[in-house]
């Protein structure tokens, strides 16, 4: 059970501000961005390597999910970062799957 499962289930708290059957969008706690929010699958993968074997539609609805997200948000225009950080060495430290969607600055490249 992780943060997220919790959030999910209503639990605890987050600034919802996306959702559909498919995911859960809320605004990260530690913004790195003007606008820095995640977008959780409803189904429970631990990280982007569980959609490996997943059903593909399953995984499609998941970005969709994503995008409509960045539209909700207002960011289609100016555009805008996602980041699946997976595993150790990209520092993931909720083993729940989750894009972040970064916007509202311009981005540097290459990331950190
Ligand atoms: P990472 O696993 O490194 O891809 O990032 C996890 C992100 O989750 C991190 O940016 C901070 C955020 N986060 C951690 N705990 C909570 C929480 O309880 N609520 C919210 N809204 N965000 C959280």
């Amino acid at each position: 059970m992780t943060i997220f499962d919790k959030i999910l289930a209503g639990e605890i708290p987050a600034d919802r501000v996306y959702e559909n059957d498919d995911v859960l969008a809320f605004r990260d706690i530690n913004p790195q961005a003007p606008v820095h929010v995640l977008v959780i699958p409803k189904t429970r993968w631990s990280s982007l390597i569980g959609l490996a074997d997943a059903d593909p539609a399953a995984a499609g609805r998941f970005m969709a999910g994503v995008a409509a997200t960045a539209r909700e948000l207002g960011l289609e225009e100016s555009g805008y970062r996602t980041v699946f950080n997976t595993g150790d060495d990209a520092q993931q430290t909720v083993r729940y799957l989750h894009a972040h969607i970064l916007g509202g600055r311009k981005m540097n490249w290459p990331p950190g």
